[in-house]
């Protein structure tokens, strides 16, 4: 079954997504996710320019091969660029695999482990009032997992918070919005925010917040620790990762559960973290830690050190990664739990799906493959626009740590 064709569609429906269709010679197509927001376009050069070309010819059913054959082959391993666009050929060779035999690709991992994936979802309002009416209103939705983040007193567009009446979208057209950021704020504001939620909402639902790597290792340790009390589900990015021994700092002073890995790219980045149980979720994803293959080996390692799956799942991940993490968890047995921002309208009528959400949990659906398509047609209507992550600096100029 040889690959005869390979495209990248780069498309704006509300927010930029580059999609990988590679198409065997029997016809059948297969979907990678290779979105690297803000970044976009290098990794369609990527896949465009160096890797399709490698690809034409190949059989598709060899997916650990050609996954082995991009990230050696390369030279140059690992780094996000190269782990979204070997992540995105994976992703298509699972759902062509998928297609071919025409099963789900949960059905290909193993089988389900469980009936239904558990999500959280996103609240977050501007003030304490919002944030807690924000919450309230997901928990209505049936949501039972949710992020809370509010804005800081003090701190003008805070992480996390959405601007106006507009559902949160961190990427800013044209070039980065500069943002402010105070620690000392920030470590004084937080524990109000979720002894209210305890307060007004009770205890059984999941609380979960993302630090968005601000604090140094004593400064996360410290908001741990005052979040004891709260119960939370996780804490999440406390630091920056590139200095994985960091973490034990943390370890040594709070029982609040870490979760951290959305920007990892590989098993490396995460590999001292796990083996010495510096944290209990890994977030990194399907799309830039590698596609379904690399993930499922981080996976494996976690379970062996108790440590569970939390996957990114921001919008910034197309709804091809979104089905693929999907039956990724379905099928993973140390599941944790799965982030899920709804897309906008215009993106799932680009992206038609088999997964769907209901009260809390969802499910890939049992369409072969992956599940998801791509409308190129409607796709060509939603052209590529620049956009960038906001820079954040502290109150006195220098840049802090995103
Ligand atoms: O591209 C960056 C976003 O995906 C990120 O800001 C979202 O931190 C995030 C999260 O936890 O979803
Ligand atoms: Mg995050």
């Amino acid at each position: 079954m040889r690959i005869v064709d390979g495209q990248v569609n780069v498309c704006c429906p509300g927010r930029n997504f580059v999609t990988l269709k590679l198409v065997t010679e029997d016809g059948v197509h297969g979907l990678g996710d290779a979105t690297l927001n803000g970044r976009e376009l290098s990794v369609a050069s990527y896949l465009n320019d160096h890797v399709v070309p490698l690809l034409i010819g190949r059989d598709a059913r060899r997916i650990e091969d050609t996954w082995q054959y991009l990230y050696k082959g390369a030279y140059w391993r690992r780094g996000p660029v190269t782990m979204a666009a070997i992540g995105a050929v994976d992703m298509a060779l699972w759902d062509i695999l998928g297609k071919t035999l025409d099963v789900p690709v949960y059905r290909l991992l193993g089988g389900a482990s469980r009936d239904r994936v558990m999500v959280y979802a996103h609240a977050n309002g501007r003030t304490l009032d919002d944030t807690v009416a924000a919450v309230a209103h997901h928990a209505s939705l049936g949501y039972v997992a949710i992020r809370a983040q509010c804005g800081i007193p003090g701190i003008p567009h805070a992480y996390g918070i959405a601007r106006g009446d507009q559902p949160y979208e961190p990427a800013e057209k044209n070039a980065p919005l500069e943002t402010v950021w105070s620690t000392e704020r920030y470590l004084d504001f937080v524990p109000s925010l979720f002894e209210r939620l305890r307060r007004e909402l009770g205890q059984d639902l999941h609380l979960l917040h993302d630090v968005h790597h601000r604090l140094t290792p004593i400064e996360a340790a410290r908001l741990g620790k005052s979040l004891e009390p709260y119960g939370l589900f996780w804490m999440e990015d406390p630091v920056p990762a590139e200095l994985q021994e960091a973490f034990r700092i943390i370890r040594h002073h709070t029982t609040t559960p870490v979760a951290v890995g959305e920007v990892f790219n590989s098993i490396f980045d995460c590999q001292q973290l796990i083996q010495e149980h510096l944290i209990d979720y890994i977030r990194a994803t399907v799309t830039h830690a590698g596609g379904i293959s690399h993930l499922r080996k981080i996976a494996a390692l976690a379970e062996l050190h108790h440590v569970r799956t939390g996957c990114h799942g921001a919008t910034d991940l197309s709804p091809v990664a979104m089905a693929a993490a999907l039956h990724f968890d379905l099928s993973v047995h140390n599941f944790g739990i799965q982030e899920h921002m709804p897309h906008s309208a215009d993106t799932d009528r680009v992206f038609p799906h088999a997964y769907a959400f209901d009260a809390g949990y969802m499910h890939p659906g049992e369409a072969p493959g992956l599940g998801v398509d791509l409308d190129e047609a409607l796709a060509a209507s939603f052209p590529y626009e620049r956009a960038y992550l906001p820079v954040n600096r502290k109150l006195d100029g220098t840049l802090h740590s995103w």
